[in-house]
């Protein structure tokens, strides 16, 4: 790590210097290399991560995006002409490199999400040492195999594996002067914690609790379908993933019994290189019993007389044949009546196919946006309806949320948009289309061509 830390600092002056259209022919090679390997690559992720091989190959196509994306901005303008109240005085901003750059990366989408950290990073002139998750190493390293292939200049682009110890390493070690963060609550926490002691500069995104809204004039196959959509893509193990449905009392039936049924009906637990599976594993041991420990909890509650809580489908590990020697799980489903800000299940990241409805009062769809914000975090949500007051207050008033949905689920965000959350969610330093801002200084630069130098706010020539 820290022969990649130095290569990172030696090879920084050249690259900075080196123009953007340079910088992001590189990029742009090495999307067409991802193109070029994207079956491969998907089977990979497939592989590595768990999910199912249809999602696998998404990942992939979203990493393509985003190095494409990046290399746009070769040829994009930088900066803004400003005017100045001094004549002869030309101002303008610049956007310059903020040094070398640490980027850690998690498994959950192990090609797509390390070229949102560091694709725009090295396009502005950065270097970079890109840590993947110890959970999907061989991803990481398939990625350093492109960046060798396309031949950035030696200590460009940097790689190193690693746990959590290696991370903070990385974090503390003075080369570094930014670190472009995805992962846990925690662990971005104290990456700003480390930062501020230490002088450097970070973005994280953290974790999440999607709801998703569903009034009265909702349009049911809408409802239903976003909901299935938000629940089970990567097993529930995206920080997008929408774990609470909030549903009109009136409509809350319908929706149940149709959202249990197709969940039973097309969500199939196996193999993610399986072409009939639709949910592959849980990523870890580790993963599987925090999901557990919540499915615990409900069951729990559900005991209590009065306490309003109704499990509908119990979720558990996968027994049948192979299944049972990995890390599957089936989806848990539940009913909140008596809803309760304190009740942990609803309120904490639970990262898996853990999922609670939530009705509300009929036409108290306030209430409902109280319940959807209700939550620590604040990365995505949605809300399916047909009314134009609803929407337009959700989307644009009320929700405490960075991502936000109409009649669609709260997943499948693109990178040409800003991608980050509010709360907990993150340090309000969005990725995707959001990063150039923390991957770059914004300079102020002005240039006298007088022969004298005259100030602004009327101090003339004295
Ligand atoms: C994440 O959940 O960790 O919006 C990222 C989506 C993906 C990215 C999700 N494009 O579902």
């Amino acid at each position: 790590m820290n022969a990649a830390c130095e290569a990172a600092r030696t090879a920084y002056p050249l690259w900075s210097r080196t123009p953007w259209p340079v910088r992001a022919d590189y990029l742009k090679k090495f999307g067409q290399e991802v193109e070029r390997n994207e079956k491969g690559l998907a089977r990979i992720v497939a592989q590595e991560s768990g999910k199912a091989l249809a999602e696998a190959r998404a990942d992939v196509v979203e990493a393509r995006h985003m190095l494409e994306y990046a290399a746009s901005f070769g040829r994009n303008a930088i900066g803004n002409i400003i005017p100045s109240e001094v004549p002869k005085k030309f101002a303008f901003t610049l956007r310059v490199p903020i040094g070398p750059t640490a980027s850690i990366s998690p498994w959950n989408f192990p090609i797509a999400i390390p070229t949102w950290t560091w694709a725009i990073a090295l396009v502005a002139g950065n270097t970079v040492v890109f840590k993947p998750s110890e959970d999907t190493p061989l991803c990481g390293q398939k990625l350093a195999e492109i960046a060798s292939r396309v031949k950035f200049p030696k200590g460009v682009f940097n790689l190193v594996h690693g746990n959590a110890q290696t991370g903070k390493a990385l974090v503390r070690h003075r080369a570094i002067k930014n670190i472009v963060f995805t992962g846990s609550f925690g662990a971005a926490t104290w990456i700003q914690t480390e930062s501020i002691r230490l002088g450097k500069l970070c973005a994280t995104e953290a974790g999440g609790k999607a709801g998703i809204v569903i009034t009265k004039s909702a349009n049911m196959d809408i409802a239903v379908d976003a909901a299935l959509k938000g629940a089970y893509k990567t097993t529930g193990q995206r920080c997008v993933s929408a774990s609470r449905f909030i549903v009109d009392e009136e409509i809350a039936d319908e929706f149940t019994a149709r959202f249990v049924a197709e969940t039973k009906r097309t969500i199939r637990v196996g193999n993610p290189l399986s072409p009939e599976t639709t949910m592959g594993p849980m990523i870890n041991e580790n993963g599987l019993k925090k999901v557990e420990r919540f499915n615990a909890m409900v069951r729990r509650a559900a005991k209590i007389e009065r306490s309003g809580i109704t499990i509908l489908l119990d979720g558990a590990r996968a027994r049948k044949g192979m299944l049972r020697h990995g890390n599957f799980l089936t989806p848990f489903i539940y009913r909140v009546d008596k809803y309760n800000s304190r009740f942990l299940p609803t309120q904490e990241e639970v990262f898996g196919p853990h999922i609670a409805i939530i009705p509300y009062r009929s036409g108290q769809w306030r209430q409902a946006f109280k319940i959807h914000n209700d939550t620590p975090y604040g990365l995505a949500g949605a809300i399916v309806s047909n009314d134009f007051e609803e929407v337009f207050d959700f989307i644009t008033l009320t929700s405490e949320i960075g991502v936000r949905y109409a009649n669609l689920s709260s997943v499948g965000a693109e990178v040409q948009l800003p991608f980050g959350g509010l709360k907990r969610s993150g340090n309000n330093k969005p990725s995707g289309a959001g990063i150039l801002p923390h991957v770059t200084h914004t300079i102020a630069a002005t240039i006298n061509f007088g022969k004298e130098v005259v100030l602004p706010q009327s101090l003339g020539k004295k």
